[in-house]
Order: structure tokens, then C-alpha cells, then sequence
């Protein structure tokens, strides 16, 4: 299928057509229809998947003229339609928003690396901070509010993708919607001016706007920069003998872990609610980069001590040395939970990089080679 297949009228028109042609034709025969920015990543194609599996009409914002991780989209989500937008280009948010007639958008995109955000503190700024403004200003724009004119029913809703690195240097443990933050990174720093944006629209427009506080979740299509990627991807080519050892950083600090396919439920569970409020979202149990090592290595029945090696150059400038969620919002008001534990999670990931690297060769297509920083 391809191009508009429900007819040409703009979004609000259809939803007042359908309401005029009364209620057993009206909005709940309507597929709902998502925008998600950030559908390269990790998150974008877990939640894609789930969204159109709830029956969702999904689109995908894709940045560039031939963006070479479309390929992999297309071969894990034939069903996801593209617009082209930039998160750097307020103009390009405003047309996809015009195109797609979004019911609920999604703002994954962001600059995720943390030790990038160092190296690359203003383009970090603009994407993963102002960025979040400009997706607000275009569903504002084109939804037609202004400080006179609320929306009515039937608004665009916005998911932002706060994160647990706003914590940072942590004022309490485990950290809940309530725990101030004091972000430790450029990454960090903008994703508070992010998450207070949303917030600022949500009070300042009456938008349906909402962050999730999600704390580290990964998954075998998380990058391979990561530390959870680049030890199991590191794990694997040490055990297929394609190397002999994995270089590291700061072994001692500790996160709390868990798998990306349960994560983006939570996403979809807060564009649902009838009021818009904020949500921290983990397990609420953390483990330290060295207990992560050691489960993976005993995978393959290895012993991590012969083949890791610390390497002062991934040390970060400043450390975020200890995060645990406290989820209890999110299992009291939306019913979520996790169906997948961290030793499950590390032997999952394990077992897909040996599979990946046995059927390739050995090349790992979407990694950045394990000593990128
Ligand atoms: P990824 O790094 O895997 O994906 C980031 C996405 O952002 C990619 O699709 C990338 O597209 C896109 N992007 C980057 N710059 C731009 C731009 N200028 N315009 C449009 N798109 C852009 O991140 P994850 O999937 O892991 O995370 C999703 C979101 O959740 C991010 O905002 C992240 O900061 C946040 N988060 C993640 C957590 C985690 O543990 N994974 C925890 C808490 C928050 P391209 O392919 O073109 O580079
Ligand atoms: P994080 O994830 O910075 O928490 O951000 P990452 O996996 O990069 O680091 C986690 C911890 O591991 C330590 N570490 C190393 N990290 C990397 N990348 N490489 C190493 O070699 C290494 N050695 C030790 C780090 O110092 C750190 O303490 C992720 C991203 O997805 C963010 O976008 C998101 O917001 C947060 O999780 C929640």
C-alpha cells in the first residue's frame, strides 16, 4: 500500500466526517495513525513493531537523502511508511506533521551517546534538546493552538523521551518522578531542557504532552557504542576467535537495566491515559558494568578476567556512578511491568551477536567497531 489510503481530507476533518456519520461509524472505526521520529534506532523500530501490532497506522521520520539504516528498516518493519524531516530543520517537522495527520507523535531522535554529547556538546544541544521544541512548535502549529486557542478533542498527543541520565549525580536512589535532577553530561543537560519543555507546553497550551524517565534498555538492536552491545558483541567474536580481548571503561558504575521490547509498552500505555503526567520507567533493581561483563562471559563459559582489559580512554569526563528506577507510578497507574529479567536480557543479546557473527563472517553490520567513543 502506498501513499494516503484514507482519503484526502486533513486529519480533523475525517475525525468530524466520521463523527457526523454517527457512532457506529464514528472515531473508534478510525486506525489510528503514529508519527515516530528516531525509527532507525533501537527504540523507534520496538515500538513500530508494537504499534502497528495494536492495529496503528505507522510513519517514520527519517533524516537525510539516502540515510543507509532505511534498509534495515525496511527489513524489519515492511509495514512502516516514511517522511523525510530533520530534527535540526523546524520547516521539515512542520510538513511531515501537515503529511502524516499524526493522532499521537513520538520524539525518540536525539543524539543518545553520552560521550559524544562531550565531543559534540552543541550539536547535542540541538538535536536532543531544541529538538524537542521544534517537534512541539510544528504539532502547535499545525494543530493550530495559541494562547488563546486550546486544543479540542481529538489533539495530536506527544511522547517525549526523557531519560534517567537527568539524575546524574543522584540526590536519592531509587529515583521516582519526584527526585530532582543534576545532570552529569551535555546529553544529560539537554534532555532536562527537553523534559521541562514538555512539560511547559502541557501547562502552558493544555497540549496532551508527556514524558518517560526511562531508565538504560537494551536489546541485540542496540547500537554497538553501548556497553551492553559492545560486550556481547565483544563476547561473541571472542568466543567465535575472531578477538582476543574487549577494551573498557569504568567497571563500577551500576544501572538499571532492562530489555527495550518491554519498554516501548510503556510509551504506548501513556499516549492512552486520560489525563497527560510524566513517568519514570525501569526495573527497579541495578547491577554494576561488571556484573554485566562477568553473566556475559559465563554465557559462553568463558572467564571475563582473560579478556578484559580497562582503558583509561573510555573513561568519561563526568560519571553518572549509580541509577535505579522507582516504577511505581508506572505499575499502579498504567498496569506496566517487565517480562524480561536482566540474566535473560544479557544471555539474549549474547546469543544473537554469536548468531549475527557466525552468519556474517564475522562483521557486525550496524557497529561502529567496539573502540569507537
Ligand atoms: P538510538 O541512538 O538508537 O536512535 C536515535 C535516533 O535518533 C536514530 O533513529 C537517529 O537517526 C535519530 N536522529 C539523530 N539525529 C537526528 C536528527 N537530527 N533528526 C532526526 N532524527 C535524528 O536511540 P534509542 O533508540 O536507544 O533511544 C531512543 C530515545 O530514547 C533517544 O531519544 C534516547 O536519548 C532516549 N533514551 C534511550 C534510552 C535507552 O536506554 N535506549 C534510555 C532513556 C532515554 P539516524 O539513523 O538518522 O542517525
Ligand atoms: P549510558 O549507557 O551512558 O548509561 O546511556 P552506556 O551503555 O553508554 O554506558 C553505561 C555505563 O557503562 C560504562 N562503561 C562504558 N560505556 C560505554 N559506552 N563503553 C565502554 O567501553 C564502557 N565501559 C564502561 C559507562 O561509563 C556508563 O557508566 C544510555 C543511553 O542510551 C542514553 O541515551 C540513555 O538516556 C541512558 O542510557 C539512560
Amino acid at each position: 500500500m502506498s501513499g494516503f489510503y484514507v482519503g484526502k481530507l486533513p486529519r480533523r476533518d475525517r475525525w468530524s466526517a466520521a463523527v457526523a456519520a454517527g457512532p457506529d461509524d464514528g472515531e473508534s472505526q478510525l486506525t489510528k495513525r503514529a508519527l515516530i521520529t528516531g525509527i532507525t534506532g533501537q527504540d523507534g523500530s520496538y515500538l513500530a513493531e508494537h504499534l502497528l501490532a495494536e492495529g496503528y497506522e505507522v510513519w517514520g521520520l527519517v533524516r537525510g537523502q539516502a540515510n543507509p539504516r532505511v534498509r534495515r528498516v525496511r527489513e524489519i518493519l515492511g509495514d512502516v511508511r516514511l517522511v523525510r524531516g530533520d530534527l535540526l530543520d523546524q520547516g521539515s517537522l512542520i510538513s511531515a506533521v501537515e503529511r502524516v495527520q499524526p493522532d499521537e507523535v513520538y520524539n525518540l531522535a536525539a543524539i543518545s551517546y553520552v560521550p559524544m554529547s562531550w565531543q559534540q556538546a552543541e550539536l547535542t544541544g540541538e538535536v536532543t534538546g531544541l529538538g524537542v521544541l521544534r517537534v512541539l512548535e510544528a504539532i502547535r502549529v499545525c494543530s493550530g493552538i495559541s494562547a488563546s486557542r486550546s486544543p479540542g478533542r481529538g489533539q495530536i498527543r506527544f511522547y517525549q523521551a526523557s531519560s534517567s541520565e537527568m539524575f546524574g549525580k543522584v540526590r536519592e536512589s531509587p529515583q521516582s518522578e519526584q527526585t530532582p535532577f543534576h545532570p552529569r553530561s551535555p546529553y544529560g543537560v539537554a534532555k532536562a531542557y527537553g523534559h521541562h519543555l514538555t512539560q511547559n507546553y502541557r501547562e502552558s497550551y493544555g497540549m496532551f504532552a508527556v514524558s518517560g524517565i526511562l531508565f538504560n534498555h537494551e536489546s541485540p538492536r542496540r547500537g554497538a557504542e553501548f556497553v551492553s552491545r559492545k560486550v556481547s558483541l565483544g563476547v561473541a567474536k571472542i568466543k567465535l576467535g575472531y578477538e582476543k580481548q574487549v577494551r573498557l571503561g569504568n567497571l563500577g558504575a551500576s544501572r538499571d537495566w532492562g530489555f527495550a521490547g518491554d519498554y516501548v509498552r510503556a510509551m504506548h500505555l501513556m499516549l492512552g491515559r486520560d489525563e497527560p503526567t510524566d513517568y519514570v520507567v525501569g526495573t527497579g533493581v541495578t547491577h554494576s558494568v561488571g556484573e554485566l561483563v562477568e553473566l556475559a562471559f559465563d554465557v559462553v563459559g568463558l572467564d571475563w578476567r582473560d579478556h578484559v582489559v580497562t582503558d583509561a580512554a573510555f573513561i568519561r569526563p563526568a560519571e553518572v556512578d549509580q541509577l535505579c528506577a522507582n516504577p511505581a507510578k508506572a505499575a499502579s497507574e498504567l498496569g506496566w511491568e517487565t517480562h524480561v529479567g536482566f540474566e535473560e536480557l544479557v544471555a539474549m543479546m549474547v546469543e544473537a551477536d554469536q548468531k549475527l557473527l557466525s552468519e556474517s563472517g564475522g562483521h557486525a553490520e550496524d557497529s561502529f567497531g567496539p573502540d569507537a567513543w
